[in-house]
C-alpha cells in the first residue's frame, strides 16, 4: 500500500489569497457534493482523522484548499492537491456564483504550475449541468483532464459495466480510462495514488 505523507499549506477564499506556486497541482474539481473531500482525504489515509472538510450538505466548501504531499515512490515525488470549491449547487445566489468564478479562474489565469486536473463525476448520475460547461472550458484552456467517478459504491454490481459503457463510449475525454472510487481506501484509491504522481512525470518530461 503506497503511502504519501501531506501538510495543509493554505485555505484560500479569494484569488488574492492563492499561494504563491511552488510545486505542480493537481487540482480536483466537480459539482459540490460530489465527493471532492472525501477522495482526498481517503488518498492521504485520513478517513477516520479528516484533514479536507467533509459535509452531507452540499455548497459548504467555499475556499480553495492546498496540500502538499510527499509520495516516497515512483514519479514526482512532490506536489500540491487543491481542492477546488464545486459548483451546480442551485440554492448558490449570485454573489456566491460570482465568488466562486472569480477564485476559480483567478486560480487558472494565475500562470500557477497546475499539472492536470482530476474531474470528479458522480457515477450514478454521469456528467450533469456545469460538468460539460466544466469540460469545454478546460479544453479551451488545453488543461489535461482525468476523469474519475465517485459513489461508485451506490450502483448495483450488475449495473456497473453498463453505466461505465454510457458514460465513457461517447468518447469522453481523459487521460486515463476513468477510475471508479467508493470512498474508502480500496484498490481504485491505490491505484489512483500511484497513477497521479507517474502522471505529473510524464506531462513534465513531454514538455522537455
Ligand atoms: N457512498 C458514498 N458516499 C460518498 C462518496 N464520496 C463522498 N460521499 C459522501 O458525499 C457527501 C459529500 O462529500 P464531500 O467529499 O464533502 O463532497 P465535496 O463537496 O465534493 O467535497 C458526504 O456525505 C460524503 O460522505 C462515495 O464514493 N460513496
Ligand atoms: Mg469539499
Amino acid at each position: 500500500m503506497t503511502h504519501w505523507r501531506s501538510e495543509t499549506i493554505c485555505t484560500a477564499y479569494n484569488a488574492g489569497q492563492l499561494p504563491g506556486p511552488e510545486l505542480p497541482e493537481v487540482v480536483f474539481v466537480g459539482r459540490s457534493n460530489v465527493g471532492k473531500s472525501t477522495l482526498i482525504n481517503v488518498l492521504l489515509g485520513r478517513v477516520s482523522k479528516k484533514i479536507a472538510y467533509v459535509s452531507s450538505k452540499p455548497g459548504k466548501t467555499r475556499s480553495a484548499n492546498f496540500y502538499r504531499i510527499y509520495t516516497g515512490g515512483a514519479g514526482v515525488q512532490t506536489f500540491c492537491l487543491v481542492d477546488m470549491p464545486g459548483y451546480g449547487y442551485a440554492a448558490r445566489g449570485r454573489v456566491e456564483r460570482e465568488n466562486w468564478w472569480r477564485l476559480v479562474n483567478g486560480y487558472f489565469a494565475g500562470g500557477r504550475d497546475t499539472a492536470f486536473v482530476i474531474h470528479l463525476i458522480d457515477f450514478r448520475h454521469g456528467p450533469l449541468g456545469g460538468d460539460r460547461e466544466l469540460t469545454d472550458w478546460l479544453g479551451d484552456l488545453d488543461m489535461p483532464r482525468l476523469v474519475v467517478f465517485t459513489k461508485g459504491d451506490k450502483v448495483p454490481k450488475g449495473r456497473k459495466k453498463a453505466f461505465y459503457e454510457k458514460y465513457v463510449s461517447p468518447g469522453m475525454l481523459s487521460l486515463l480510462p476513468p477510475f471508479v472510487t467508493c470512498g474508502k481506501n480500496d484498490d481504485a484509491a491505490e491505484r489512483l495514488r500511484e497513477a497521479i504522481p507517474k502522471i505529473i512525470a510524464e506531462l513534465r518530461d513531454n514538455l522537455c
